[in-house]
């Protein structure tokens, strides 16, 4: 039943690290939707050309939830709007509230949405590599890449509330209502991804504690000194931005059939914060990268393993990075983010 709404896929958190580049990318796809997007700021102004509706509010707000709902036909929602590991430890509840009731608002309108047109709805998640907890750095250092089911002992609400979001998913996808008689499926169609630490040379990560990696290249690339918040051992796994949207898309494109889990690990290629500084070293020469860790950072940190093993991800809907370390550095990062500060000057 469409009754002339306008058919779109909703990103929500859109003005986010990954919300542009992911616009931008479905934008160029050849079947692609309307987008309609949802943040707290309205959506900055050279996005809008690449949008079809823009909406500012809050996915607490359950009334304009209701009202976009009724107003549109959403194929598909990719649920962006999170705060981040660094952010949520300073408001636990408040990261909560988001994070986890958010999200269900948002489950809630896909289910509907579900309903209405008879047909199931696609529930995109970034979730992370934060839903790990690793006892110790002995242990950090040790084990083989994590799998999707070891060491789910998250220290911080974000990594808590990522990892009971990916519960609700599947729950929502596979025994909804189960209790109930005659209850259809949900028609919610979830499917999550744990992201790495993802670094974008467009787009500044906020509220994040992976952040020391994109925060050291864009400050040697504008000749800022930057004091790095972990050790230079600090060893964890990473990702370049337009793999990371590629996963987003290719998830969500991925038959149904193929998928045996409802949230798959992905990673691109590991790095300790000292060899993040010598690629930024070696491109920027007047670079001035100094170690001031925070304790509480670098306790979280500390607790994300240094690799994720993403072979169910590769085998399912055939995931592979394009960017390793050199190709992230050499071919995306640098010239992107030099060229960027350069036309600043300009
Ligand atoms: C964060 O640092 O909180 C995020 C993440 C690893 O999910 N970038």
């Amino acid at each position: 039943m469409s009754m002339n709404r306008q058919r779109v896929v909703l990103i929500t958190g859109a003005n986010g690290e990954v919300g542009h580049g992911l616009i931008k990318t479905l934008r160029q796809q050849p079947d692609c939707p309307g987008i309609l997007v949802l943040d707290l700021r309205n959506l900055d102004a050279e996005m809008m050309p690449y949008v079809d509706g823009s909406i500012a509010g809050d996915i607490l707000n359950e009334e304009l939830l209701d009202n976009l709902s009724s107003e549109y036909e959403i194929t598909a929602i990719y649920h962006l709007a999170a705060l981040l590991s660094t952010h949520s430890e300073f408001r636990p509840e408040v990261a909560h509230r988001v994070n986890v009731r958010g999200t269900i608002n948002l489950l809630k309108v896909a289910i509907e949405q579900a309903q209405f047109q008879g047909a199931p709805v696609k529930f995109i998640f970034p979730s992370s590599v934060a839903v790990f907890g690793m006892p110790n750095l002995s242990v950090k250092a040790s084990v083989p890449p994590v799998r999707e089911d070891e060491h789910l002992n998250p220290i911080t609400m974000y990594g808590a509330n990522k990892l009971y979001c990916e519960h609700l998913g599947r729950y929502y996808t596979h025994h909804y209502r189960q209790l109930a008689a005659n209850v259809a499926p949900s028609g919610v169609d979830f499917r999550g991804v744990r992201f790495p630490g993802l670094i974008s040379a467009t787009t500044m990560p906020s509220g994040g504690t992976s952040d020391y990696a994109p925060e050291m290249i864009h400050a040697a690339a504008q000749g800022k000194p930057y004091e790095c918040f972990v050790r230079p051992d600090t060893t964890m796994p990473f990702m370049a931005m337009p793999d990371g949207i590629r996963a987003l898309i290719e998830l969500a494109d991925a038959p149904r059939e193929a998928l045996t889990r409802t949230v798959y690990n992905l990673t691109a290629f590991s790095l300790s914060a000292a060899q993040v500084a010598e690629r930024v070293q070696r491109a920027f020469p007047a670079s001035d990268i100094r170690y001031v860790p925070s304790a509480g950072r670098q306790n979280i940190v500390d607790s994300w393993p240094a690799d994720m093993d993403d072979s169910a991800a590769r085998a399912d809907w055939g995931w592979q990075p394009v960017y390793d370390a050199d190709k992230a550095f050499d071919d995306y990062l640098v010239p992107t983010i030099r060229a960027k500060y350069r036309r600043r000057e300009a």
